[in-house]
């Protein structure tokens, strides 16, 4: 079989360098930042009830990750990673997808997660690390995972998700339900060698999954002008020979669309699709970082007028679907069972030491078990340094 990928059919005979910035993607929006409609724009088809189920994950978002923040400051929590300002990234995106649909997350898509139904018990659960933790308390906060949601465990190592979303994506594929896989990163995570790997490969293979890159300016308290020196993420999809959209990520709507479009995309032409959602992260990295220390108080005033909640808010109002009274109603709900949870996740017992090593082998090897046995010991001898696990360990 002759092998057609690289062609030299279009020869020139004058040297011709092709400049960095070939590539210029635009910016797709149809929300202004005033929650007034852009000229010409056409809104995806979205219902009352849907659109005030995403506004409501928002609002729930914005109250958990305030009020989260606060305990992990309180010292009720180990640790805490906000998504203030990217909700409309992660939840019009999420509504976009059929449930059936795998979402695989990098750690600030929690929207996506509550969008899917994840109670706030849950959220409390994980973050408190109890028994009653899907995750058994075996990973830091944040790093959600849910099978019954089709929303696959948060791992740390960034990019690690973006080849594995491609693999269980192609296993879709075989599968032909019409499913396909979303996989979330950020900018800084698209400097990885697993961000190659797994764009090539999907295609290359022809998979059904769509590459969502939150691109919020920052990986830490890297700004991504020193990340990366071309436009983006977005025009890389080219070199992959892969479709792309750039979004505005603050645009509820216009990512709706986007994803909608990707997802058609992906689950009947079979092929992969990368978005570059265009955002900004209002709040720090995570409670262990001080954004004062690298960035300046005007560059994040001049992004809380562009920020998505409010132009949402603006323009369900204005449509009459709810009221600023209601909006803040909603808002006092979502404060009184965050609050109630909060309490009660944080009385529920931590899960037994013994857990430690298990599921993970059928049987636990006998490394592992010595050392559990070394971690009693230390236990044992030191059990008001480990108020929380010593009642377990006789
Ligand atoms: C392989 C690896 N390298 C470094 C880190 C440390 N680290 C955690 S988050 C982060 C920044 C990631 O930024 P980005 O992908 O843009 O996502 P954002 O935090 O902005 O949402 C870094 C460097 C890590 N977790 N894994």
């Amino acid at each position: 079989m002759a092998n057609k990928a690289a062609t030299t059919n279009n020869i020139v005979t004058q040297l011709e360098v092709i400049p960095g910035d070939a590539i210029k993607i635009p910016t797709f929006q149809l929300l202004k930042e005033d929650g007034t409609v852009n000229k010409g724009a056409k809104l995806p088809e979205i219902d009352k009830e849907l659109a005030l189920k995403m506004f409501s994950t928002m609002q729930f978002i914005r109250l958990l990750d305030e009020r989260m923040f606060a305990a992990q400051r309180q010292g009720r929590i180990s640790f805490y990673l906000s998504s203030l300002g990217e909700e409309a990234a992660s939840i019009g995106s999420a509504a976009a997808l059929k449930f059936e649909d795998m979402i695989m997350g990098q750690y600030r898509e929690q929207g996506a997660l509550a969008y899917r139904g994840f109670t706030v018990e849950q959220f409390m659960d994980q973050l408190f690390s109890n028994e009653k933790d899907l995750g058994k308390g075996r990973q830091m906060p944040v790093h959600y995972g849910c099978a019954a949601l089709n929303f696959m465990t948060i791992s740390s190592p960034l990019g690690t998700q973006i080849p594995q979303a491609t693999g269980y994506a192609y296993g879709q594929k075989q599968d032909g339900k019409g499913e396909c896989t979303l996989v979330y990163f950020g900018e800084g995570a698209a400097s990885e060698g697993d961000f190659h790997a797994g764009l090539n490969m999907a295609a290359v293979s022809k998979v059904p999954v769509i590459f969502f890159c939150r691109n919020n300016r920052y990986a830490i308290s890297t700004p991504s002008t020193e990340q990366f020196a071309g436009d983006g993420i977005a025009p890389r999809a080219a070199g992959y020979g892969m479709k792309a959209i750039r979004v505005d990520g603050n645009d509820i709507f216009a990512v709706y669309a986007a994803t909608k479009e990707a997802r058609r995309i992906a689950v009947e032409e079979n092929e992969p699709v990368l978005i570059e959602a265009m955002s900004y992260r209002m709040a720090g990295h995570s409670t262990s970082d001080d954004p004062t220390g690298y960035r300046t108080k005007e560059e994040e005033e001049e992004w809380r007028g562009k920020e998505p909640m409010i132009r949402f808010r603006n323009w369900l109002i204005k449509k009459g679907w709810i009221t600023e009274e209601e909006a803040d109603a909603q808002m006092a709900e979502h404060k009184k069972a965050v609050l109630a949870e909060l309490k009660k996740a944080e009385q529920v017992p931590a899960p037994h030491v013994d857990e430690i090593i298990e599921d993970v082998y059928d049987t636990p090897p006998e490394h592992l078990k010595k050392q559990l046995e070394a971690l009693k010991e230390h236990i044992r001898k030191y059990p008001e340094a480990y108020p929380a696990t010593s009642k377990g360990v006789k």
